[in-house]
């Protein structure tokens, strides 16, 4: 008796407090900010009152007759087995009360699951322990982790109180960006355990699985910030990879991903420095390896060697900017890699290639040097878009034209190697005077500009069928070269469909 009194009154208090507290908390579902939450909402009260209906009447007459019927009454039970009767009477009741609840809950369920119309779609995927979200056919790609103020307090023995974090564990530092009053479709997944997307404000939760992609939508009624949490047990972090989702009016969205369409498609995220070493080998052996050579040593006269170089083992931010900008023959890697790859490959020649100075730089520096508003590397618009823009082709031009648009398509695509004057450097790469091959079969060098051949890099999708051709015309009339003929645009757009429809 005591342990049932004492169990009362720790519910009770617990309720209260949960109650008047903290305002935080009800005890009621919350209506969210949708449609459908609040018509989850809605039909979660008609349940309830049903079952409190249901309740009150059986108990009532429970009740009602132990009370009015007791033996100290005088009362005597009945003595009769089976009643037909009643049997049907509680079987039919109960099994059209059902029917009648399953009945709007059915409808809305069809209607949460009703993903027709959907004006914008967003691909959410889980990961240990963040989100990435993709903004289907809008170009816009990020991941989402955990706000720096909370991965700081959470640290065992930060010392700071995780109550003057703001929003502890509940915020992050690239939230999800969505429209008002749009008909929002996510299609979520994961990518490598089982989690859940979870935002309570929106009435729903969803699965996330890798190899499977779940639908679900939202229709947001007012702008505001609504936050949520990864909602499946997904490893030590599950509880550190929370949702913000911030809706904006039309307009006021309009603009954001405007800017966020120019933003680099990375990962920005710190990584360790061998994780960047070994990363950037890679990097290097693609984009460097032809000038510096494979293990740093450069090429005498020409290329200066990594190994040792001032500059590498001298001050990070003077290297970054030199990669990042340029010198002379040295292309300017800012806008040809993505910050990611930069921070690799310069930590990579600062720890490797024989170097040993023992630092690193990290994305977010490398995008830090980059000029306000330029950012490093191609953003998902440009890497989903198709590779050239549309030119029209159906111009014929002149062997003199033609060399005149060849010339700075030269200039800014292979002067790097084959020099300015087209001299080559000895032993590195081909002079393009006299060259065996540009005086040989047209056909031949188009073949070779387009697909490339050992350090030569393929132009066939970096050029537009104008450039490409004006370039090759450029090469056989100029440079000390006097072939005296040409290859129209169509031609190479001909020439380089028909190898494409081959694969
Ligand atoms: C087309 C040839 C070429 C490629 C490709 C190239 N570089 Fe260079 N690099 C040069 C030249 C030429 C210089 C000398 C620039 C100057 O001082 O005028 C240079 C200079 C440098 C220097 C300064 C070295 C010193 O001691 O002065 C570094 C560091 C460097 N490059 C790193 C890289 C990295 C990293 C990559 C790949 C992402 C790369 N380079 C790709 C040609 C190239
Ligand atoms: C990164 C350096 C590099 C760039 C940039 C480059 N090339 Fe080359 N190119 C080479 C190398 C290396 C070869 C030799 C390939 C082989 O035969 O293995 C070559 C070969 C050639 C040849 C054949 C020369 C011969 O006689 O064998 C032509 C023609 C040529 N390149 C034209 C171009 C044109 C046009 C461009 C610009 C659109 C260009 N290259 C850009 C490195 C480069
Ligand atoms: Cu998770």
């Amino acid at each position: 008796m005591k342990k049932t009194t004492q169990l009362f009154a720790c519910l009770l208090l617990t309720a209260l407090s949960l109650n008047t507290a903290q305002a935080d908390y009800t005890l009621n579902l919350m209506r969210g900010v949708t449609q459908i939450s609040n018509d989850v909402y809605e039909l979660h009260m008609l349940i309830l009152w049903i079952c409190v209906a249901v309740g009150a009447l059986v108990f009532g007459v429970m009740f009602f007759s132990i009370f009015f019927h007791r033996k100290s009454k005088g009362h005597v039970a009945a003595t009769f087995h089976e009643n037909t009767t009643v049997e049907i009477v509680w079987t039919v009741i109960p099994t059209i009360i059902l029917v009648a609840m399953a009945i709007p809950a059915t409808d809305l369920m069809r209607k949460m699951d009703d993903v027709k119309g959907h004006e914008l779609s967003i691909k959410v995927t889980g990961w240990q322990w963040k989100w990435e979200y993709e903004y289907i056919d809008k170009c816009v790609h990020f991941f989402s982790s955990l706000d720096p103020a909370s991965e700081k307090a959470r640290q065992v023995g930060s010392g700071i109180d995780p109550r003057s974090v703001p929003n502890y564990l509940l915020s992050v530092d690239k939230p999800l960006v969505v429209p008002i009053k749009t008909k929002i479709r996510f299609l979520i997944t994961a990518g490598d355990v089982n989690h859940a997307f979870w935002v309570p404000d929106f009435g729903w939760k969803k699965d996330a699985i890798p190899g499977f992609i779940n639908e679900a939508w939202v229709s947001v009624d007012k702008p505001g910030t609504y936050r949520g949490q990864c909602a499946e047990l997904c490893g030590k972090d599950h509880g550190f990879m929370p949702i913000v989702v911030i809706a904006k009016e039309q307009a006021d969205y309009d603009a954001w991903l405007k800017k966020a369409q120019t933003e680099p498609d990375v990962d920005l995220s710190d990584q360790k420095r061998d994780d960047l070493v070994a990363k950037g080998a890679a990097v290097y052996e693609k984009n460097c390896a032809t000038c510096h050579m494979p293990n740093g040593e450069g090429v005498p006269g020409a290329f200066p060697a990594l190994t040792k170089s001032p500059v590498v083992v001298g001050d990070i931010n003077a290297q970054s900017n030199l990669i990042l900008n340029g010198k002379g023959a040295m292309p300017a890697f800012g806008k040809m890699l993505n910050a990611v790859e930069l921070a690799q490959v310069i930590t990579f020649t600062r720890n490797g290639l024989g170097n040993a100075v023992g630092d690193q730089i990290q994305p977010k520096a490398i995008q830090d040097l980059l000029p306000e508003g330029v950012s490093s590397g191609a953003s998902a618009c440009e890497a989903n878009a198709p590779k050239q823009e549309k030119v029209d082709t159906r111009v014929k031009l002149s062997l003199d034209e033609l060399v005149v648009k060849g010339e700075p398509v030269y200039a800014a695509n292979c002067a790097g190697c084959h020099q300015e004057d087209g001299a080559g450097l000895e032993g590195m790469f081909p002079a393009i005077k006299g060259s065996a091959l540009v005086k040989g079969d047209i056909n031949k060098q188009i073949e070779l500009i387009n697909a490339g051949k050992g350090a030569m890099p393929p132009f066939g999708a970096k050029l537009n069928p104008i450039d490409f051709a004006a370039v090759v015309t450029y090469t056989r009339n100029a440079l000390g070269n006097k072939m005296g003929d040409l290859v129209q645009p169509a031609e190479i757009e001909s020439l380089l469909a028909a190898k494409t429809k081959k694969h």
